[in-house]
């Protein structure tokens, strides 16, 4: 079966086809809509929501998209629903993540506490859209660690595991991540509760 997913970030695109493989996944590469969606929201639902349905919309049919970020409790939540523009959205990550560990240099581990978030939201014409949530805590490590993953991956460290998750394999990663809880929450859903 075919799954739209509103998404043009590969590094979700392999953990989401990882997941959901029993789908065909889609993506907006593939369906080459050209179409820019502004993520104006104050939320992370309220993203998500807004990319699944525009895209649900224009096509006619059923769409899932996922917004997630970083949320860094010594900055605030930042970057937050930001994450992708934070420093620029084509500022790279190895200088943004180093930007990161240089404000927080001096900040003592207990109050490096921080979050990677996920909503992923399934638009169907005719249908309330539906969202689900997950979230993984962790903290901000002292340095860049790890080549696996994207984005923040090299500097979210997970104290259990004594790692980061860009030192995660896809399959660790998925098991524990934001957007591996997510997806099994929305998978089923869609095999169960979605008529
Ligand atoms: P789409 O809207 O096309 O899906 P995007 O990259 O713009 O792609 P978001 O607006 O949801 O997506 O921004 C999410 C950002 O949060 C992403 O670009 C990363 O910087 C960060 N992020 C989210 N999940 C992450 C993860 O698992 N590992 C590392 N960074 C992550």
């Amino acid at each position: 079966m075919d799954i739209v997913f509103a998404t043009a970030n590969e590094g979700k695109l392999v953990e989401i086809k990882s997941v959901l493989a029993e789908f065909n996944i889609l993506s907006l590469k593939d369906l080459k809509t050209g179409i820019e969606i502004i993520e104006d929201g104050a939320t992370f639902e309220e993203n998500a929501v807004k990319k699944a349905q525009t895209i649900s919309r224009l096509l006619n049919i059923p769409v899932l998209a996922d917004d997630s970020g970083l949320e860094i409790d010594y900055l605030d939540k930042a970057p937050g629903v930001y994450s992708a523009r934070y420093m620029g959205e084509d500022t790279s990550y190895s200088v943004k993540n180093s930007r990161i560990l240089n404000l927080m240099k001096d900040v003592p581990t207990r109050q490096r506490t921080a979050r990677f978030v996920c909503v992923i939201a399934y638009a169907k014409p005719g249908s309330e859209t539906v969202t689900v949530r997950a979230e993984v805590e962790g903290i901000i490590h002292s340095r860049i660690q790890g080549e696996n993953g994207f984005g923040y991956d090299p500097i979210f460290f997970i104290p259990q595991l004594n790692k980061t998750t860009a030192e995660l394999s896809l399959a660790e990663k998925n098991e524990i991540s934001h957007r591996g809880k997510a997806l099994k929450l929305m998978k089923e859903l869609l095999n169960n509760e979605i008529p």
